[in-house]
């Protein structure tokens, strides 16, 4: 059966990629489909919110470049707490450049990303280059770590659309020791096959942002859509939440925050339970 239809605890124990089987065994253990988007820019916040949903949670999703008070410590700490709670953490830098220049952001400069993300993602748009500098470095590592390519983004007027996504999933499954997925809006098995080619023996995992139960989007062009929809009926492995979890105002109330990861974490599994056969 298609990856999708299939549990998650299955799918950990196939997949090829040990950043994807240590992912897909914490949702199976935690029963959790859930990743918290930790978009804040002190530390006190982001330490708050992490500890306040960490139960609840397969993956942390963070920004560090929007911290103002960014130290060492903060990856410091946050891999301690990866440990702790049984999380992984994945960087949402979103790779854009040459293969040389993204495999210096990878492993070096202030953040030294590849020392603490499991996961990371990048931007197809420069071709198969990107994959290979930045495999350059996580491939070398002894820790799990995996990459993600953008193959659709959850905004109005997105450019990732027609060809670029076609695209963007052949040059995962050319790949695909590294590469363990996308972040995108639906599934991609059948994208780029004609119905002549074999179905391939691949297990892509789709990771969804643009998820939210209360509201249809914000004023810079967000688009939100269900854990049902996203999870469901259009088969993504994993709702990323930011602001339906984390709030919009200033003051962060840590038992709010606690209560939308739950909520979030049960319409996560429920939707998954719903969908598959085995
Ligand atoms: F690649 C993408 C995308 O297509 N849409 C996104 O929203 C990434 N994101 C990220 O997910 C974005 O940078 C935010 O960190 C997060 C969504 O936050 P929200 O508060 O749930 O809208």
């Amino acid at each position: 059966p298609a990856p999708h239809l299939q549990s998650y605890k299955n799918r950990a124990a196939k997949h090829s990629n040990p950043a994807a089987r240590a992912l897909l065994r914490c949702m199976e253990a935690k029963k959790s489909n859930l990743a918290v988007s930790v978009d804040v820019t002190t530390t006190k916040d982001f330490f708050d919110i992490i500890e306040a949903v960490a139960p609840y949670v397969c993956l942390i999703k963070t920004h560090v470049d929007i911290l103002e008070d960014w130290n060492p410590g903060v990856t410091t700490r946050l891999q301690h707490l990866s440990r702790e709670h049984n999380f992984l953490i994945f960087e949402d830098r979103k790779f854009a450049d040459i293969g040389n220049t993204v495999a210096l952001q990878y492993s070096s400069g202030l953040y030294k990303i590849s020392s603490w993300a499991h996961i990371v993602n990048a931007h197809p748009v420069p071709g198969p280059s990107i994959i290979t500098g930045l495999a350059s470095v996580g491939m070398k590592l002894q820790e799990e770590r995996g990459l993600l390519l953008l193959a659709e983004m959850s905004t109005k007027g997105a450019l990732t659309i027609g060809s670029y996504t076609v695209e963007a999933v052949r040059m995962a499954r050319e790949h695909r020791d590294f590469v363990i997925g996308f972040i995108a809006q639906h599934r991609m098995e059948s994208i780029g096959l004609s119905g002549t080619d074999d179905v391939v023996d691949e297990d892509f995992l789709i990771l969804a942002p643009g998820v939210g139960l209360d509201s249809k989007g914000d004023a810079m062009g967000q688009q939100y859509r269900t854990p049902t929809e996203v999870v469901t009926q259009c088969g993504c492995d994993v709702i990323i939440v930011g602001r339906g979890i984390i709030g919009i105002g200033r003051d962060i109330d840590a038992e709010k925050v606690k209560e939308q990861a739950r909520r979030y974490q049960t319409a996560g599994w429920e939707a998954y339970e719903k969908r598959i056969v085995t």
